[in-house]
């Protein structure tokens, strides 16, 4: 047993066996007392919502002893005990994150933006770049959707085996030393029923990459039993098929009780052993485990388990178990009791510390903004309401920064038509105080340090005086190659991405290049496609992956949406995962295979960028940009593009496609026509014909949905033509809308409009297949000069006759 309890080569002598397992304990029974307060602290009303993980104590202390520098963990909600063990939570920070502490001194995970118990270690320095994440222990930043941690869990624990068998990368540095990492997962048992985890169980077995999965099964999730979530009612029973064989690859699967404290550091180990030094993903099953409070505060667990089974979970709670299992080896109750008075006072006092840490600054404020209140009231016509609005605030014991800037604005409703010194001053503390709050709660969703992708400048492609003209998928190739010369972190997978090169070739001939591991081939999985690339950008890695067709983005939509587009958000800055998604759509034929759902995407993605090149030299010119910068995005190339013929340009890997910059292509006087992607050649086709009835359209390139237009170029042409077109082959109101928004309320192009603005989009619905079905609903040249011409027909009905 002594030599079960570290993975360390000392032996321990008894004393020092006796000492580890009493300061595990006395985690445990902290932990334990966190929740139980934690609760209590929701209930009177302190905090808002509160999710713990009592019950799940014990084998967490095992899994920490297993976790070393270096390590990942990717997980959920219930795992305080671990964060104690491995010395990343203290119950002051508990109860912080608890009440939303918005200080990321004091709240270190997400600075009150994430509900508690959502865990997080920094990995970026504050100037954004990396830490040495070496010598710390790392917490890929938790989300709340069930599951949610498996796709990134993948790309963790594939990074250590890049880092192993990729020979162009440094076998040692800031982010790995030979491959020796375990990515550890944690997830409940009945969230186990999510395709995410499937999908992740099984490419994990066939990449064979070091990632230790446990399953915290405690039978139900919130109110529902295992016999309506899992086949069996036993994610190991199930699948003992993935278990490797003496010729096959597969899994090693452990299944253990949640409450035997020795045999679960006997599991820990062996498969930590197994997953570090052979590359072999392990599922460890821990049973028995028990929910004392219940699954949150949001309800009580006596309305869906029944007598026995609450009986069962009192007699067989991990901490109970373990505690008697201590009395009986060591024969003496007395360092437990006492263990167990330290925490009771302990975590009360961390509770008291940190709730007055919180409260102290918004008292602060509450102080300062009575004091105007009382200045300007003595000045003011309106003294009688301002000072009812004053005593309101000063009564509220307990206030909240809502409370404050409200009682301001109220009071600046009062004040609208005097004039005083008093008045400034309050308005200054409301101009302030927003600054403030607005710090907390709206930035960080982009990269704001130097290497922000809207930082690089543009590098225009050089040619040769006699240009070479080839297919435009060339183009993309030789920059890809270009670019894996350059960049020895950058690789690439996907659908066929690998052995052919891509479906349209712009990978041709680079697998055999630069390896089957830096250009890779992978199952059909979209959502974990997207998890190799969140987790290995997470640990210094350059993934490019690929999604073979803008419609199948919508499997991975969610994953990119809940975990890559908040991850810099719900971290405050302190981690990033730089990962770029290539996909192609736009101009096919078919139900799910039109390829422009892009107010979708963008209205989900907020956090990435999402960029729309019209061509293939755009296109790589913006993997070029994204590779200098530290920021993820979504590229979509144009489908029916990589045929055309582009100019082939010198620099390779070296130009560069600015992001939030649109691009004129043609000018005009009439009408500013804005479009993306492969609506623009339609637009080009559409102009020849209106030229030819005198209407001179000019056309903009918007190039990047998001961010758009930083400069607010648009707004110039407007000011130059008065009238607007929008044009994309999206659904109305989709990314069309999104634009119009853009123009009107952030360029505020209203002034300047003398026509209604127009959009030409596709018809509500999926496009029909085949080129009639492609006429019929998405816009065509025909209805894109009829759009126009009518447009016009308005402004001038005699120049511009009806048509029919
Ligand atoms: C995708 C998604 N669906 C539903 C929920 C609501 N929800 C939160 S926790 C939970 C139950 C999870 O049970 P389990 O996986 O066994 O973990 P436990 O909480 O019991 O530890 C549910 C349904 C969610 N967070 N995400």
């Amino acid at each position: 047993m002594i030599e079960k309890l570290t993975t360390s080569e000392h032996k321990l002598s008894y004393q020092e066996f006796k000492k580890e397992i009493l300061e595990d304990y006395k985690i445990a029974v902290i932990s334990r007392e966190c929740s139980l307060l934690g609760r209590r602290e929701v209930l009177t009303g302190k905090a808002k919502f509160g999710i713990f993980g009592d019950g799940k104590e014990v084998p967490q202390l095992a899994l920490a002893k297993a976790f070393k520098n270096g390590d990942w963990r990717s997980g959920y909600y219930r795992d305080q005990t671990f964060m104690m063990a491995i010395n990343q939570l203290t119950p002051q920070q508990f109860f912080a994150g608890l009440y939303a502490h918005t200080d990321i001194k004091a709240e270190p995970y997400s600075a009150g933006r994430q509900m508690g118990g959502h865990f997080t270690t920094h990995t970026l320095q504050d100037d954004g770049s990396w830490k040495n994440l070496m010598q710390q222990k790392n917490i890929s930043a938790d989300i709340s959707p069930t599951a949610s941690q498996m796709p990134r869990l993948l790309g963790l624990a594939q990074a250590s085996k890049m880092y192993r068998n990729v020979k162009e990368l440094k076998k040692s540095n800031r982010f790995s030393n030979n491959g020796n990492e375990i990515a550890w997962g944690t997830i409940g048992n009945a969230s186990t029923s999510e395709g995410h985890f499937f999908e992740t169980i099984n490419a994990a077995g066939v990449l064979q990459v070091p990632m230790v999965i446990s399953v915290w099964d405690d039978e139900f999730g919130i109110s529902v039993h295992a016999e309506h979530h899992t086949t069996k009612e036993s994610i190991s029973e199930i699948l003992k098929g993935f278990q490797r064989t003496e010729d096959k690859k597969g899994y090693e699967i452990f299944v253990v009780n949640g409450w035997d404290y020795s045999k679960l550091i006997d599991v820990y180990n062996q498969a930590s052993t197994i997953a570090r030094t052979e590359h072999v993903p392990v599922l460890i099953h821990v049973k028995e485990l028990t929910q004392p409070q219940g699954h949150s505060t949001s309800g009580s667990h006596e309305r869906y388990k029944n007598k026995e089974r609450l009986q069962w979970e009192s007699e067989n709670d991990c901490i109970a178990k373990m505690k008697a299992w201590i009395i009986e080896i060591f024969e003496n109750e007395e360092e437990i009791i006492t263990i167990e008075k330290d925490a009771k006072r302990d975590v009360s006092a961390a509770k008291r510390t940190a709730w007055n840490d919180y409260l102290s600054t918004i008292i602060d404020d509450q102080k300062e903004i009575i004091t105007l209140l009382d200045k300007v009231a003595a000045k003011s016509n309106h003294k009688t309401f301002i000072i009812k609005l004053r005593n309101d605030l000063a009564d509220v014991k307990v206030p909240l920064k809502k409370d404050l800037l409200s009682t301001a604005r109220k009071s600046l409703v009062y004040l609208r038509e005097e004039h005083s010194e008093e008045k400034l001053q309050l308005i200054h503390w409301i101009t302030k105080y927003s600054k403030e709050q607005n710090y907390n709660y709206n930035t960080h969703l982009f990269s704001e340090n130097k290497n922000a992708a809207t930082n690089i400048k543009e590098v225009k492609p050089i040619y040769k005086a006699h240009h070479v003209v080839v297919d435009a998928r060339i183009v993309l190739r030789d920059n890809f190659d270009a670019i894996f010369s350059q960049h020895k972190d950058v690789l690439i997978f996907g659908e066929d991405s690998g052995k052919i090169g891509d479906v349209n070739q712009g990978l041709e001939g680079l697998q055999l290049k630069y390896g089957k591991l830096r250009v890779a081939d992978t199952g059909i999985r979209e959502a974990t496609i997207i998890g190799q690339g969140i987790g290995m950008a997470m640990r210094g890695l350059r993934p490019i992956a690929e999604i073979q067709y803008l419609d199948y983005l919508l499997y991975g939509l969610q994953i990119l949406s809940d975990d890559l587009a908040t991850l810099r958000y719900r971290t405050l800055g302190k981690q990033k995962a730089p990962l770029i998604v290539r996909t192609r759509g736009h101009r096919l034929e078919g139900i799910w295979h039109s390829g422009s759902p892009m107010g979708a995407i963008i209205h989900l993605l907020r956090g990435i960028y999402i960029l729309t090149p019209r061509n293939m030299t755009k296109a790589a010119g913006f993997y070029n940009t994204l590779l200098k910068s530290d920021e993820p995005a979504l590229i979509v190339e144009n489908l029916n593009g990589y045929r055309l013929k582009e100019r082939l340009p010198l620099n390779l890997g070296q130009f560069t496609t600015p992001i939030g910059v649109v691009e004129t292509i043609k000018e005009g006087t009439d009408i500013t026509v804005l479009s993306y992607g492969a609506t623009l050649k339609l637009v080009e086709e559409a102009s020849s014909a209106l030229e030819q009835v005198a209407i001179h359209i000019e056309i903009i390139d918007a190039q990047t949905l998001f961010p758009f237009d930083i400069d607010h170029q648009v707004i110039k042409s407007i000011e130059k033509t008065n009238r607007l077109v929008i044009i994309d082959e999206d659904v109305p109101g989709g990314a069309s809308a999104y634009l119009l928004d853009q123009i009107i309320n952030k360029q505020n192009a209203f002034q300047f409009l003398d026509s209604k603005p127009l959009t030409i989009t596709s018809k509500s619905h999926r496009p029909a297949y085949g080129s009639d079905g492609d006429y019929f609903s998405k816009p065509s040249t025909d209805d894109i000069f009829e759009g126009i011409y009518n447009l016009m027909h308005e402004v001038d009905p005699l120049k511009y006759q009806k048509l029919y």
